[in-house]
């Protein structure tokens, strides 16, 4: 499947690590993740320009019309995570959110929304078998 892996960027890096098990997961099990760079250790958020901002929002925005599902890890808040999931709604692909209730309280604008497809997580692993059934 083609899947867009979307986790926050410039609202914080502190669960980049994690992305990057899930994306590998995820490859592992024979799935083309568009999005591998979310999952990177070394990005540099000081660049910046409204017209490398404009490049990025046509690929990620193209990316995610041609995916095949959504998975989102939402622990961490991201106003650009969330921009992506009402864009994937609007072109009725399929969104599975992950986010670990212990460290955060997800927001209502994605809990009250029955389109997406919720899964709360204590362990890590638990995202791994849910990814399984889900893909
Ligand atoms: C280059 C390499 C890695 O990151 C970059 C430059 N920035 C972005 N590149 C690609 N997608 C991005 C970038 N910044 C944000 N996004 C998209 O928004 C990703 O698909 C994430 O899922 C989401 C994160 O939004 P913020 O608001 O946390 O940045």
């Amino acid at each position: 499947m083609k899947i867009y892996f979307a986790g926050s960027i410039r609202g914080g890096r502190v669960d980049a690590e994690l992305y990057r098990r899930i994306i590998s997961h995820m490859q592992q099990r024979g799935h083309n993740v568009l999005t591998e760079h979310v999952g990177s250790g070394n990005l540099c958020l000081s660049e910046q320009g409204r017209d490398r901002d404009a490049a990025i929002y046509e690929q990620d925005t193209a990316w995610l019309r041609e995916s095949d599902v959504v998975i989102a890890e939402c622990t961490c808040p991201s106003l650009g995570v969330g921009y992506e999931l009402a864009y994937a709604e609007r072109f009725e692909i399929p969104v599975h959110i992950f986010y670990n209730p212990s460290k955060c309280a997800l927001s209502a604008m994605l809990t009250g929304d029955s389109y997406f497809h919720i899964h709360p997580y204590d362990k890590e692993d638990e995202i791994f078998a849910m990814l399984d059934n889900i893909l």
